[in-house]
């Protein structure tokens, strides 16, 4: 997969994709990411990327032009690289949500350009000509739209086939059922903190898949009852959910169940 970024902060982004998991898949070459600076399309000699909003009011808005060529410059450095055109991503506080569903997609994709916006925006004309889905990574004021385009990196490059390890491959399967994670012990078993629940420590593997399943259920349930609602639970499922409710009584009427 490759991933060419359209921003004013090409390093923030190549730095973004150094590290980790991440860092491993572009060593590996599973993973190819880009940086496209607009200010190197700019004209003049001050180079400019902005200009005011059209109407009046505070704040700048990116130029058409060199979003634009940049845009071209990030399509044609990566055509040799495979045949089909790359879809435009426009990172912005009016996009679609984005969901791991979505991500799993995006995943599955040759190549994709990401269009980072910076100031009050970009202009309206360039996200009509040029960009393909426009997406937000949530309810919540970034200053620009590098660490969203740094969030979908990480997001769509740890699902690339080989980034993750045996063992993490394994564990996203059992996991990415749209259910919160359970909770997770290490050694010391006995801390002053408290001790490991005793069930982890039984090497009875059938208890300790049948307590996770239940500890996933029951968090969902406890701090996300929203994403139950979204799924139908099969009969071990729900007998686990139930088990779970009566042993958290006092728990679960604190946060309102
Ligand atoms: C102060 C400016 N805001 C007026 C109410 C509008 C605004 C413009 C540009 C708000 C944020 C941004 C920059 N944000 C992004 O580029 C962005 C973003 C976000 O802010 N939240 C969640 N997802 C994304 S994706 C891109």
């Amino acid at each position: 997969m490759r991933i060419d970024v359209v921003t004013l902060f090409p390093e923030f982004v190549r730095q973004c994709a150094g590290f980790g998991v991440i860092g491993r898949a572009v060593e590996r070459g599973l993973l190819e990411v880009e940086a496209w600076n607009p200010r190197d399309y700019a004209e003049g000699g001050y180079r400019r990327v902005d200009d005011s909003a059209c109407g009046g009011g505070p704040g700048m808005v990116l130029l058409i032009e060199p979003l634009r060529k940049a845009l071209a410059a990030a399509r044609q450095a990566a055509t040799g690289h495979v045949g089909q055109p790359a879809p435009v991503i426009f990172l912005s506080p009016q996009g679609t949500r984005l969901t791991q569903d979505r991500v799993r997609q995006l995943a599955s994709l040759p190549r994709m350009i990401l269009l980072c916006g910076r100031y009050e925006g970009i202009d309206e004309r360039l996200v009509q000509h040029e960009v393909d889905e426009e997406l937000s990574i949530g309810d919540y004021v970034l200053s620009g739209g590098e660490l969203a385009a740094a969030v979908l990196v990480d997001a769509i490059g740890r699902l690339q086939e080989g980034a993750l390890g045996d063992a993490q491959s394994a564990q996203q399967d059992s996991f990415s059922d749209g259910l919160l994670d359970c909770p997770h012990y290490t050694r010391p078993v006995s801390h002053e903190f408290g001790k490991v629940p005793a069930v982890l420590l039984s090497g009875d593997h059938a208890a300790i898949d049948r307590w996770r399943r239940m500890q996933s259920l029951g968090r969902t349930w406890l701090r996300r009852p929203e994403l139950l609602g979204n799924m139908t639970l099969g009969q071990d499922d729900q007998r686990l959910l139930e088990e779970f409710k009566r042993e958290h009584k006092g728990q679960a009427h604190e946060q309102g169940h």
